[in-house]
């Protein structure tokens, strides 16, 4: 597919590795400091503190702010193109809203070039998007598999109104609607969005390509379509891992809607250092205590 690309967004992608497979010499560095979540995704289980497992949602410690501050200026010393911080996790970087806040005021405050990032499932995207444009996060990623609340409802065991848990089709609506309002004021600030997508064999397969032209509607600049990790003690822990053929073809016919990620590693929520060569073993030692 052809792209149109702006000179904005490239500039804006030049320095990104997860936004452009060609600017792979630039490191990420993901900072732990949310571990709070909204929702219960059938395939999460963050109860683990691994040091083995790779895979979105694990961690081996959940870190301060003022922590996660003083680790980027080490790591930065140590990783010269690092260029982007995200805040993937390990649950929801909205659910931490504080944290996040203050972890980016911190790092700013060292570093004025570097990239902010974060990664949500959208839930309090339309209450605190205007405060993360305010902060400089020009990134945003928003994990949404299904736009049907039918299917959603299969992959989302509760999702949070504040005190109130709502299950089946009315959290997942509750959680749709939300991300739709969400992203729509977050592109009509200019801030690129990338929604992901998590494949789910039996679930959700049939279903990505809607997703995927809902997200070109609303303006996304990217979809990454993942294949579902199964994951022990949760709901689709037996469902058989995806062929990457398959993952390839369904990727592929998306791609004539939108264009589509197809270098992405899955990451820790501790990650650090290129996407192909993840260094976060080195710096682990840095500041750790599992708070959740
Ligand atoms: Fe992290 Fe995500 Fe930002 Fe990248 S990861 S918050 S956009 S800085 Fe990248 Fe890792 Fe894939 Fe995410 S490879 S899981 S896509
Ligand atoms: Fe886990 Fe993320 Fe789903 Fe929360 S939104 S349950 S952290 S995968």
């Amino acid at each position: 597919m052809k792209n149109n690309v702006s000179d904005i967004v490239l500039e804006k992608i030049k320095r990104h590795p997860c936004y452009n497979s060609k600017a792979h010499d630039y490191a990420r560095m993901h900072i732990p400091v949310a571990p709070k979540c909204n929702i219960q995704c059938n395939y999460c289980n963050r109860k683990y503190d691994c040091v083995n497992e790779s895979r979105p949602g694990v961690t081996s410690g959940v870190l301060s702010p003022e922590e996660a501050a003083a680790k980027y200026t080490y790591v930065k010393e140590n990783i010269k193109n690092l260029s982007v911080v995200g805040i993937a996790g390990p649950g929801d970087a909205l659910e931490n809203f504080e944290e996040t806040r203050k972890s980016i005021e911190l790092i700013k405050e060292t570093d004025e070039d570097v990239i902010f990032c974060m990664s949500t499932n959208g839930l309090r995207l339309p209450e605190y998007a205007e405060e993360m444009i305010s902060l400089g996060v020009e990134h945003v990623t928003v994990t949404m598999n299904a736009v049907d609340p039918e299917i959603g409802a299969k992959i989302y065991e509760f999702v949070y109104d504040g005190e109130k848990k709502l299950t089946g089709i009315e959290g997942a609506s509750l959680l749709l609607e939300r991300q739709l309002e969400g992203i729509k004021i977050l592109v009509e600030n200019n801030i690129l969005c990338k929604v992901n997508i998590v494949y789910i064999k039996g679930v959700n397969d049939h279903h990505i390509e809607e997703v995927v032209k809902k997200a070109r509607e609303l303006g996304v600049f990217m979809t990454n379509i993942m294949p579902l990790i199964p994951t022990k003690d949760t709901k689709f822990e037996s469902i058989s891992p995806l062929p990457g053929s398959e993952l390839k073809e369904m990727r592929d016919k998306c791609g004539q809607h939108i264009k589509q990620m197809y270098h992405c590693q899955q990451c820790r929520a501790d990650a650090i250092g290129q996407l192909k060569n993840d260094r976060s073993s080195e710096f682990r030692s840095f500041g750790c205590a599992m708070r959740d």
